[in-house]
């Protein structure tokens, strides 16, 4: 028998009016080391072709998006949640009580 487990999915549209150039510029602090990013989020949201790394080819997705040349981010969904999933395998005596943040792929800020 498998774990009960959640999984939020998501097929909502890449582009969304809250990515913009700003946030490509923010990404591209958190590359340069310049001002990193300390939230877990915001990594997972720059992640666009969810390599599980920030770098500039996550800048080239999200910029192809915003700019319309592309409808959707390579290998991820629009949203992602975090966590990826949450094990629901009871244990005797605990009640699980999933916590979901939910992260707009592309939005930092
Ligand atoms: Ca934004
Ligand atoms: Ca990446």
């Amino acid at each position: 028998m498998t774990n009960p487990e959640i999984i939020m999915e998501s097929d909502a549209p890449a582009l969304s009016p809250k990515v913009t150039a700003y946030d490509l510029v923010l990404i591209q602090k958190h590359i340069l080391a310049i001002e990193p990013f300390a939230e877990a989020y915001k990594k997972l949201a720059s992640d666009a072709n969810n390599d599980g790394k920030v770098t500039a080819f996550d800048l080239v997705v999200i910029k192809k998006v915003i700019l319309a040349l592309s409808s959707e981010f390579p290998n991820t969904p629009s949203y992602k949640s975090l966590p990826a999933r949450i094990d629901l395998f009871p244990s005797f005596g605990n009640v699980v009580t999933p916590e979901f943040t939910i992260v707009k792929v592309g939005n930092v800020n």
